[in-house]
């Protein structure tokens, strides 16, 4: 009775983290999208090791948030909405280069916010796709339209190499552990919504603030 069971990982649960992100207010939980980072971590890492130099630097942001968030001030990173604000009324982000912080809460979840439309694009891809649809393809595309614009040549060029390693539709659905084809989608169906919905919140509010090319 005192074995507990490795919590097998499915795609599900992270999805569900970044749905419990959002507040009745429409503010989003910094602790929960970073757990749902942790996920999605996790998720790359099992896709072999050539995605380790990729989850690497989610990995190094994600640490950046927790010391943010087990600071002295941490209590003003429990959300992405106190977060901008404290960060904003305290001169704690670098605008126009970087300098004195350049570790902000600011500046480091933008580019986590970045990759999220990334891997929208990516899942809202391979829900609409066929069965012989290239998760390459599919992902590198997704890429392109979205986090590539910001990455230097060297960076893109290594990420499109990972890419080509992914494995094909069928065993990366596998490797989801949603269960079969159609319960995939039909769970992408249910939680593209909330990462949608999180991107979305978070984009208005940075660009409410100025902050979408912060360095
Ligand atoms: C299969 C699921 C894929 C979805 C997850 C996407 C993860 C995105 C991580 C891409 C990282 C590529 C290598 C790192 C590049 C950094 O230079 C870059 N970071 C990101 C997250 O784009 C920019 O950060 P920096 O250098 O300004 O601190």
């Amino acid at each position: 009775a005192d074995s507990v069971p490795e919590e097998k990982f499915s795609l599900k649960e992270v999805l569900i983290t970044f749905q419990s992100c959002l507040t009745d207010n429409q503010e989003i939980l910094t602790d929960s999208y970073v757990n749902g980072w942790r996920g999605l971590v996790r998720f790359m890492n099992s896709l072999g090791s050539i995605f380790s130099f990729i989850s690497k630097d989610a990995v190094n942001k994600i640490q950046i948030m927790v010391t943010h968030q087990n600071g002295e001030n941490g209590d003003k990173y429990e959300t992405l909405q106190s977060m901008v604000k404290y960060e904003l009324d305290n001169n704690l982000v670098d605008l126009q280069r970087r300098a004195e912080h350049p570790e902000s809460g600011c500046r480091t979840l933008l580019r986590l916010h970045r990759a999220l439309r990334w891997l929208e694009l990516f899942l809202e891809k391979l829900r609409t796709s066929t069965e012989d649809s290239k998760t390459s393809v599919m992902c590198t595309d997704a890429y392109n339209d979205s986090l590539a614009q910001y990455h230097a040549w060297i960076i893109r060029k290594a990420a499109t190499m990972a890419f080509c390693a992914l494995p094909g539709r069928a065993a990366f659905f596998q490797t989801m552990n949603v269960g079969s084809t159609e319960q995939v989608v039909a769970m992408l169906g249910e939680a593209m919504p909330f990462i949608s919905k999180v991107y979305e919140i978070t984009e208005e509010l940075y660009k409410q603030h100025n902050l979408l090319e912060l360095p």
